[in-house]
């Protein structure tokens, strides 16, 4: 028996990492118009890919851009098919922009290896190839773009928080202060009419004290989810601070901006929010301010906020659970 150490451990898992073992075998699209050369490099790659082979370049091209391969083999040797023009329609398709290439030419062909390259080809190699060798470097690609991906999924990732509100998962101020002024300028290219309305809930401390932070929390939640349910899915809703909410509503005129916030408002006052582990019932109401942008004017994104929570303050003024349009 043999005794397991530590450091037997931490070698093994060294292998494992540089590939000793066998990994999981990588979907690879080869893309050449001769039976010969899939046959040949099905055998090398035999235990290591699936590999799947489309002859016509134009379909291999379309192959690919469906997705679920990890790396394509391009030909450099098709009978009358440029094989730049497959790697620069690989390099330009957002579907297979960041997929590894192997170009596999029959010949050292310097001048078009260099080209290849450029363009964005990730590795070649010339036939007859090393078994070997082939497989060392396909393997260098599938985990270049394992590496890559997780990468670019935790930047998206990290972007995503960056713009999201983290109680309600609407989006946050930062969002807003970056979107709502293209908005606004979209809706005055196109001569469309822009309303955007604030809404913050009333006497909301009213509710923490009663109810507890958490209980307070519960109610934002439920908030946000309400207002989110009651408008369009193109029209951007995102927690402005506090218990404060904007809503802008593209193609939205005065008139109609005015229906939906009391819309908002009754659904709000009229059906009492549950909140805590008994589900007890809390009576909710919120004021609301809406603005509408004003076509013959320069006011801006900043100024369209102003206007709508000067709206809202009257709203609160006038005693709460109110619409002012
Ligand atoms: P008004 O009708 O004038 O709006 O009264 P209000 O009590 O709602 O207004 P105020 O702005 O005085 O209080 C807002 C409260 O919201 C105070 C703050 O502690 C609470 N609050 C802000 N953010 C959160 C949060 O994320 N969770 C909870 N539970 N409370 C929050
Ligand atoms: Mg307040
Ligand atoms: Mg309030
Ligand atoms: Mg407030």
């Amino acid at each position: 028996l043999r005794a397991h150490t530590t450091r037997d451990i931490a070698i093994e898992e060294l292998l494992r990492r540089h590939g000793t073992k066998p990994e999981a075998r990588a979907e690879v699209l080869l893309i050449d118009e001769r039976a010969s050369v899939f046959e040949r490099y099905s055998g090398i790659l035999r235990g290591v890919a699936n590999l799947h082979h489309v002859r016509d370049p134009q379909e291999g091209v379309l192959a690919a851009a469906e997705g679920g391969f990890e790396c394509v083999i391009v030909s450099a040797d098709f009978a009358t098919f440029d094989p730049l023009r497959v790697i620069a329609q690989l390099r330009s398709l957002d579907r297979t922009r960041f997929l590894p290439i192997i170009l596999s030419s029959d010949t050292e062909n310097d001048t078009l290896i260099a080209r290849a390259l450029e363009l964005g080809v990730n590795d070649f190699v010339v036939r007859p190839v090393d078994a070997n060798e082939f497989v060392a470097r396909l393997r260098t690609q599938v985990r270049r773009k394992a590496y890559h991906d997780g990468l670019r999924s935790n930047v998206a990732e990290s972007i995503e928080l960056a713009v999201t509100d983290g109680l309600t998962g609407l989006h946050n101020r930062r969002y807003l202060d970056t979107h709502l002024q293209s908005l606004v300028d979209r809706a005055r290219k196109r001569g469309r009419p822009l309303s955007l309305l604030i809404t913050d809930i009333d006497h909301f401390k009213a509710v923490n004290d009663t109810h507890g932070h958490d209980g307070g929390d519960e109610v934002l939640r439920e908030f946000g989810r309400r207002l989110r349910g009651q408008v369009r899915g193109l029209d951007l809703v995102c927690r402005f601070g506090g218990e404060e909410f904007v809503i802008v509503m593209p193609d939205t005129s005065a008139v109609m901006a005015a229906e939906i916030a009391e819309r908002l408002r009754l659904d709000v006052a009229e059906t009492p929010f549950a909140v805590g582990a008994d589900r007890s019932k809390i009576a909710v109401t919120a004021s609301l301010g809406v603005a509408t942008l004003d076509p013959s004017s320069a006011e801006d994104g900043a100024a369209l906020i102003k206007k709508a929570d000067l709206a809202l303050y009257e709203a609160k003024n006038g005693g709460r659970n109110k619409v002012i349009a």
